[in-house]
């Protein structure tokens, strides 16, 4: 039986907006099953936290540009997805870009994808999140908006109260609610307490509702932000069936009050704070409760959308698709180990063992160095080495300190412990330098040098003092 569902309704108008008429994508077979074939159960792909178009401070523009594809990639992978399993909904759960002014090449890439759902007959659901929904709601729109604005997606915008939207597929109605986080919450707020409407889902056998906040339990113990608990979501059991949330970027799945709760992780990870995070999305497939009779389906058809009897709920289960991330990889190297007689050469070797081309990779120097070794060390070379055989290379000396092994010139207060500072180190030979000087001259001129090199540096630091921890 041909399903009845058209997103937009009208899809010609797509074909007019479509202003590259070399894009194949459009011209792909019609992915859903052929007339004939035993008719899938109605089916949900739900992805979230893409951050396309993110930004990262230390790559060349061209690590920048190919990072950004693999951003790309983790969303397309989803959608390819969707598109081949013959899904009817896609939603995705914000974080779609990484702010909220995303640039033109990134909007028209997923312009396109949206696009290309449409085309196959996918309906799309959207919502912004923390990231790309803008601070201030009077000077900007979320991006997603567009995709609306196109007519290839529905975007729920209004962050005050949860509106929705109803599909019906095979017979069964599909209840979609959206609510964006709203940035005015502060972190005592509870989003679901602080609404303007109690949360009413319209007559559905599924009832699935789309957000994108910290849930209460799955917060970074460091994060402090509005927080949905418990509680309020185990009081809007009778409403909501299945609570799909973006924002924590931590696979899961879980039951708390009788709502089915689920994470499906980023499709891609943001930084070294996520080696550990799976990368993925969620398929959601629906099927009739046990006592759906075929003749619900009249009822369906019923000019006034009215129901008269109570229907059964659907049965709704859903699982995690993974999706592999760009190559990323943390060494730790124990200063204690690095050897006094040519250390560079030493940590290059280390470096070398686990680089690969495709690869983002931190070696992490954690603990106490002697000076003397320290002094030795050519940190350029080990950057250099280390960027020539990955994609990115990251020297992470946060951990590194500095060790006087001679008596007496151990500062008291760090008990001859201090962290690297090669600003300091820098300062501390000139100064060495200096009081060594031939005359006054020769001291004059090492002074001023010290000046002008300590000056030129002072921005580098920055490099050295990037907070641990990533948000999401
Ligand atoms: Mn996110």
């Amino acid at each position: 039986m041909p399903r009845s569902l058209y997103w937009p309704p009208n899809t010609r108008s797509m074909a007019v907006i479509s202003s590259e008429p070399t894009d194949t994508l459009l011209k792909r077979p019609h992915p859903r099953p052929q007339p004939g074939a035993p008719p899938a159960m109605p089916t949900l792909v739900f992805a979230s936290d893409s951050h396309l178009n993110k930004h990262y401070a230390r790559m060349t523009p061209d690590q920048l540009a190919k990072r950004r594809e693999y951003l790309r990639d983790g969303l397309e992978q989803t959608i390819d997805y969707a598109i081949g399993v013959g899904a009817d909904l896609y939603v995705h759960g914000g974080d779609l870009f990484d702010g909220p002014n995303p640039r033109a090449v990134e909007l028209i890439w997923a312009a396109r994808q949206f696009k290309r759902l449409a085309e196959a007959g996918v309906r799309s659901y959207l919502i912004g999140g923390n990231h790309d929904i803008p601070k201030s709601r009077q000077f900007g729109a979320t991006p997603q908006r567009l995709f609306q604005t196109m007519g290839v997606a529905r975007v729920f915008t209004d962050s005050t109260r949860v509106e929705w939207d109803v599909a019906q597929i095979d017979g069964l109605r599909i209840a979609i609610g959206g609510l964006p986080p709203d940035p005015r919450l502060s972190p005592d707020d509870d989003p679901f307490a602080v609404l303007d409407e109690p949360i009413q889902a319209p007559e559905a056998e599924a009832r699935i509702l789309v957000t994108h906040y910290a849930v209460e339990g799955r917060l970074h113990p460091l994060a402090s932000e509005a927080t949905i608990s418990h509680a309020s979501i185990a009081a809007v059991s009778e409403q909501v069936d299945w609570l799909l949330v973006g924002h924590i970027h931590e696979a899961t799945e879980m039951d708390i009050g009788g709502v089915r709760v689920l994470f499906p992780g980023p499709t891609e990870r943001m930084s070294f704070g996520e080696l550990d995070v799976r990368c993925g999305f969620a398929q959601l497939e629906i099927a009739p409760g046990p006592e759906h009779a075929d003749d619900d389906r009249r009822i369906d058809g019923r000019s006034d959308g009215r129901t008269s009897v109570r229907r059964p709920r659907a049965v709704i289960t859903g699982r995690h698709i993974h999706i592999d991330p760009q190559p990323m990889r943390r060494e730790t190297l124990r200063a204690g180990d690095i050897p006094a007689d040519d250390p560079t050469a030493w940590i290059v070797a280390h470096v070398r063992a686990v680089s690969a081309p495709d690869q983002i990779l931190q070696l992490r120097l954690d603990g106490p160095l002697p000076r003397e070794t320290y002094h030795q060390l050519r940190i350029r070379d080990v950057i250099a080495a280390g960027s020539d055989l990955n994609f990115f290379f990251d020297l992470d000396r946060r951990r590194l300190t500095v060790r006087d092994e001679t008596a007496g010139l151990a500062p008291a207060a760090t008990g001859g412990v201090e962290r690297v500072s090669a600003r300091a180190e820098i300062a501390r030979v000139a100064a060495t330098m200096a009081a060594n000087a031939e005359d006054d001259v020769a001291r004059s001129i090492i002074d001023e040098a010290r000046a002008l090199v300590l000056d030129r540096y002072a921005p580098m630091i920055v490099d050295d003092d990037v907070p641990e921890g990533a948000t999401s």
